[in-house]
């Protein structure tokens, strides 16, 4: 049950800041300040947040005060009651006339677990739609994805003290100086004996940090689209230096993928002659690049190497990049001890919840498959439900949403559609024709053009849940204040949908059937009034206990998730193999699922490694390709009892491209934060988080600059300060230059985060090029056309009609 004193304000209460996936434990004290409590301290944007919200002087930042609905006449304000009523007729309108998979619903990595689970147990279990999915899938799906290419499931291996006793670090296309600044500084930048190493073709603050702190540090600034060429050459040069670790491959890893990818490595064009003149940009001397990868390379050869990859790897190479750099650790052995492993960086606080809940129109929760029809039944029996309700059709991919013609209503749940979805002009036509149900707590302007029935939720400082962090942990938020007007958690949002569903349908149960009903039954029953879904099973499912402010509570809800993951890999138990209880999840700093290093081998295996198997639980239940000699082998499918040895992946051949050797134009990276110094760049790079909604508009700068090397723009005409258009086949946009060494020929850089000016860089981003295995959008794969805007508009004055910001 909730505790109403959890939320009373006027004393001090622990809580989480939850906007970046590494999830810092906040106290908000009696007189309202805002003090650290974990081990990691607060940053500056955290801090930001709860001093807007909270601090002596709170700003307002404008909310959505009551349910609203789009009339005629313009914006209506609706009871709740009545906005459930509104929300239950539309659902049940549209199914029945278009069909189960006119539903579709997007979610924020933001919210609660216990919200995650409810929604998906309704989407998927209840009214059978598998398009399903969040904002993960233009985020950390393809970690997820390079996981499961790899080891066979999602789940990360090592923890943030990892950083600490590692020789060696490195960072793929992540910033986390910015991004992730609490770890960065107190784990990452403290180890100062650890060589650090960042690939990324931009110098970013993280570069400039670690440079200072040590020359010896390496910046490896390659061309984008580069990284899988990169990990393919540093493994061929460990192969050809010996300076890999053969007997852990022979151990751990399937033998026939071992055997065509050292093939593949000593076959392919993959030396560093061959390598460094594809990967070095324009103005840089290959041999100085040439003898930096050689000096990373030689890192990778050390005992404890740590590495950790982000947005830069998964929105450009994808799963097969995250992939390429978890061969790396395959072939040196660096897993499953201390200072040896992947270390997973989450951008939204609980995007690891997303992905283990399989918030993927082709996942069930656990990444079971929705075109298994064994996991099928599997996740139906956990639910309680037949399992013909789950459908086998997948769901769309989020990219996808766009051209459907099945769609009708699209639920979003936090999130700004009208931002950072690729292909945005396209999109906002598609968001006109759909029914938009959308719940947030910040008043969001954009949103009003598109939306159809506004819901306004708690925000996060007064709402609990449970977070899931990068490292695996498991923490409780705590509500640290009353909303000031009748907002409701998304929890209660949902469950009161259903529960009016199943008011609707009172008594009905579906039709009887000798044997399974066929798809085809399914679809007719649907058809003739929703007959498949059954009153009783939905008001059962729905019904949790709630505290007297009518929020179901939130232990009731942990509990069948803990238990539903029963069986699974990412079954949410501890080191020992002990159930998680919410209880120990609200006490210290949580508790981390199967423990701080999984994969850690036995002292049986030959490895010597630290410890018991906790991570595998040893339970002997093994089948799978399990080794020759008979030991239990240390990787879990989609089911813990489901142990196999590791795979390397091979990439696809257009992984292997450099994206400068596509063709002209330049490739636009679109990232977090302003370049440069400055009061302007540092405001920006302080309070914005990705929309920043929550922390309101007046932090916004006037207008975002696109940063262009001053080769490139000595070549295209473009002086400081200058107007640029970027164009390329979906759209085109203007914005002002600032010149920098720190982007590198042949690239030009534009924050993804709102101006004042409206200026909107997803106009220019595809929602075609997608990652195979996981359909994330890869959108830092972009090309455009840079180029000044005409002093005098004559010379074109048809695209000038055209421009958006
Ligand atoms: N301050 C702040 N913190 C945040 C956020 C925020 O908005 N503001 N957002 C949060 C979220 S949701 C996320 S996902 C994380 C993201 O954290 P990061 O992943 O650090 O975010 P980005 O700045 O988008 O991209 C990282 C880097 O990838 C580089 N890059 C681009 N293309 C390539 C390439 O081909 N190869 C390589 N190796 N690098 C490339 C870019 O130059 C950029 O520096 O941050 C989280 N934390
Ligand atoms: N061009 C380009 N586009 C990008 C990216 C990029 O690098 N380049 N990055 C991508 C990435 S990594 C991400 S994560 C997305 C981020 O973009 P979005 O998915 O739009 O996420 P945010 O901007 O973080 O929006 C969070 C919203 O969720 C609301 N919210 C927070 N908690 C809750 C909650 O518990 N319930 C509800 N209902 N609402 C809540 C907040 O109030 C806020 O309005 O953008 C993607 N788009
Ligand atoms: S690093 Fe992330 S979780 Fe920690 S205080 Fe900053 S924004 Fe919040
Ligand atoms: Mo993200």
């Amino acid at each position: 049950m909730a505790d109403p004193a959890q939320g009373s304000p006027g004393r001090a209460r622990q809580t989480l800041c939850t906007f970046c996936g590494v999830v810092d434990q906040v106290t908000v004290t009696e007189d309202r300040k805002v003090r650290a409590t974990g081990s990691l301290g607060v940053c500056v944007k955290g801090a930001h947040y709860f001093q807007k919200h909270l601090g002596a002087h709170p700003e307002k930042v404008a909310r959505f005060t009551s349910p609203m609905l789009r009339s005629p006449y313009g914006w209506e304000r609706v009871s709740w009651d009545y906005a459930i009523d509104m929300v239950a007729d539309t659902i049940l309108t549209d199914r029945q006339d278009f069909g189960r998979d006119a539903l579709a619903f997007y979610g924020v990595g933001q919210m609660t677990m216990e919200a995650l689970w409810v929604t998906k147990k309704f989407f998927q279990g209840h009214l059978g739609s598998n398009n399903i999915c969040s904002n993960a899938e233009q985020c950390l799906a393809n970690n997820a994805g390079g996981h499961e290419l790899v080891f066979g499931n999602e789940g990360p291996f090592s923890c943030y003290d990892d950083y600490r006793s590692a020789e060696a670090i490195f960072f793929y296309g992540h910033n986390p100086a910015i991004n992730h600044p609490t770890v960065f500084q107190r784990y990452v930048r403290r180890n100062r004996d650890a060589v650090k190493v960042v690939v990324d073709p931009r110098r970013t603050d993280t570069v400039t940090q670690l440079l200072a702190d040590n020359p010896d540090n390496i910046h490896l600034p390659v061309r984008s689209g580069s990284d899988v060429l990169l990990n393919l050459m540093f493994a061929r040069r460990l192969l050809d230096t010996g300076a890999w670790d053969r007997g852990y491959v022979e151990r751990h890893v399937d033998q026939d993928s071992a055997a065509s990818f050292l093939d593949l490595l000593r076959q392919g064009p993959f030396s560093v002659d061959e390598v460094v003149p594809r990967i070095t940009p324009e103005g840089m001397d290959p041999a100085e690049m040439r003898a930096r990868v050689e000096r990373a390379c030689d890192l990778w050869a050390r005992r404890r190497v740590v590495s950790t990859s982000s947005v830069g790897i998964n929105q450009t190479v994808g799963s097969a990049g995250v992939a390429s750099i978890l061969n790396l650790h395959l072939l040196t052995g660096a897993i499953g001890e201390p200072g040896r492993g992947h270390v997973r960086m989450a951008g939204q606080s609980n995007a690891s919840s997303e992905l283990a809940l399989g918030f993927s129109g082709r996942l069930l929760p656990f990444r079971a498959r929705v075109d298994n029809p064994e996991h099928r039944a599997v996740m139906a029996d956990k639910w309680n439900l037949p399992p013909w309700r789950i459908s086998p059709r997948p769901g769309l991919p989020v990219a996808s949403f766009a051209t459907s013609e099945r769609l009708r209503t699209l639920f979003v749940f936090g999130t700004n559609p009208a931002r950072n979805f690729p292909n945005l002009r396209r999109w906002r036509e598609k968001m006109m024709d759909l029914c938009i149900v959308y719940a947030d707590s910040y008043y969001n302007p954009e949103i009003l053009e598109y939306a159809d029935i506004i819901l306004p939720c708690r925000t996060k400082h007064e709402t609990s849940g449970i977070f899931l962090n990068g490292e695996r942990r498991l923490q409780y938020m705590e509500p640290v204040e009353e909303p000031p007007f009748e907002a409701w958690g998304d929890v209660r949002i949902v469950c009161s949908v259903a529960r009016r569903i199943a008011d609707r349908l009172g008594d009905q149960q579906p039709p009887a059937t000798d044997g399974e009903p066929s798809q085809e039954d399914i679809e007719s029953w649907v058809a003739d009034g929703n007959l498949d879904l059954s009153g009783p099973a939905l008001d059962a499912a729905f019904r949790y206990p709630a505290g007297p402010d009518g929020e179901p509570s939130g232990e009731a809800i942990w509990q069948e998730i803990q238990q539903a993951s029963r069986g699974f890999y990412n079954e949410f138990i501890d080191a020992d193999g002990e159930p998680i209880t919410q209880d120990r999840i609200r006490s210290g700093e949580g508790v981390q699922w199967q423990g701080e290093r999984r994969y850690v081998p036995t002292p049986a295996d030959g490895d010597g490694g630290a410890g018991g198997d906790g991570a595998s639980g040893g339970d002997g239940s093994a089948h799978g390709d399990g080794s020759a000699d008979g030991e239990v082998p240390l990787f879990s499918g989609v089911f813990r009892a489901d142990r196999r040895r590791a795979r390397f992946h091979l990439p696809a051949a257009e992984r292997l491209v450099p994206f400068q050797e596509r063709g002209r134009g330049f490739v636009l990276i679109t990232g977090r934060g302003a370049m440069g110094t400055g009061n302007a760049v540092r405001r920006q790079n302080t309070a914005m988080f990705n929309s920043s909604t929550a922390t309101g508009a007046d932090d916004w700068p006037e207008r975002n600059h696109v940063y262009v090397n001053p080769a490139d723009a000595e070549r295209v005409g473009l002086a400081p300060g200058a107007e640029a258009v970027l164009r390329n086949d979906l759209g085109e946009i203007i914005c002002p230059v600032a010149i920098s060494e720190d982007v590198p020929a042949g690239h030009v850089y534009l924050t993804f985060h709102p101006d004042r000016a409206g200026t909107h860089p997803n106009i220019l981003t595809s929602s075609d090029n997608i990652d195979p295995h996981t359909w994330q959008p890869l959108l830092k794969d972009t090309r455009v056309d840079v180029l000044p805007v005409a002093p005098v508009a004559a010379s074109i004055p048809a695209a000038t009609a055209r421009v958006e910001r």
